[in-house]
């Protein structure tokens, strides 16, 4: 491998396993630096060279051990392709390696939506005949995720009449929580992304569905759910969430 290839082989390295630019170019440096420091002293060019690739391969070694592991996507849930049904159930799930369940006041009233005389309606979840506060949340049947640095959730979805779709979590100690993300009202269907890294959360009161305290910083090192929910009750289609798919990108927790 040349010295080109090789500066752009580990330099790819670097970029995926996270460091900063900054670090980077000064880590670059100081090595160059000191390989000719020392060749100049002791060695000739070529033992000098071969000195500064060792030290680089250590150097690349222990990046790779110490660096966290790039963000993956841990699962996909896209609902199932069937007639509509109220309320949401475990038949409607499209994952395999996924568990739905249903929280608060109104969830009699989720429904899996889709409309057959619409063009490319999608098949989806609707709160709109919740009665009450509801949330739906998903769990890995046998992992848990460590969405603590680097993760993001993906969905696509059309809200109406004030709702503001929000990620809920539960963490592996019970704890639940509500971000201060969320997807507001749209005119039509759109992706949102969310970086976890960039959100506040509140305490979630499951039973009732209903936001508590702000938690600073709260571990998510070991979340058992992911959920979405609107804090609201539905209001047929003037006032309701709709999500189509959703994507939870972070790694699994040990
Ligand atoms: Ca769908």
């Amino acid at each position: 491998m040349g010295d080109g290839s090789q500066r752009a082989w580990s330099q790819h390295c670097f970029r995926e396993k996270g460091l900063s630019q900054f670090a980077r170019i000064w880590l670059w440096g100081f090595l160059k630096s000191t390989a000719r420091d020392y060749s100049d002293i002791f060695l000739s060019a070529e033992q000098g060279y071969d000195l500064f690739m060792i030290v680089l391969s250590l150097f690349l070694l222990l990046a790779g051990v110490v660096a966290e592991p790039a963000s993956e996507l841990l699962f996909r849930e896209d609902w199932a392709v069937s007639p509509p049904e109220i309320p949401l159930g475990q038949n409607h799930v499209a994952n395999e390696d996924l568990l739905v369940e249903l929280h608060g006041p109104g969830l009699h009233g989720i429904k899996k939506s889709h409309h057959d005389w619409i063009e490319n309606d999608p098949y989806y979840v609707w709160s709109g005949a919740c009665p009450g506060n509801w949330l739906v949340s998903l769990r890995h049947k046998s992992k848990s995720l460590d969405l603590s640095q680097g993760a993001k959730v993906r969905w696509r979805s059309k809200q109406a009449g004030f709702r503001q779709l929000r990620i809920a979590l539960k963490l592996t100690d019970g704890t639940w929580l509500v971000s201060s993300l969320s997807a507001g009202e749209s005119k039509d269907w759109e992706i949102q992304e969310f970086e976890l890294d960039q959100a506040r959360w509140r305490k979630l009161n499951i039973s009732r569905v209903t936001e508590e305290d702000w938690v600073e910083k709260p571990g998510l090192e070991s979340v058992a759910e992911v959920g979405f929910t609107d804090l609201m009750p539905g209001g047929l289609s003037a006032a309701c969430s709709r999500l189509d798919w959703i994507e939870v990108h972070g790694r699994w927790a040990d």
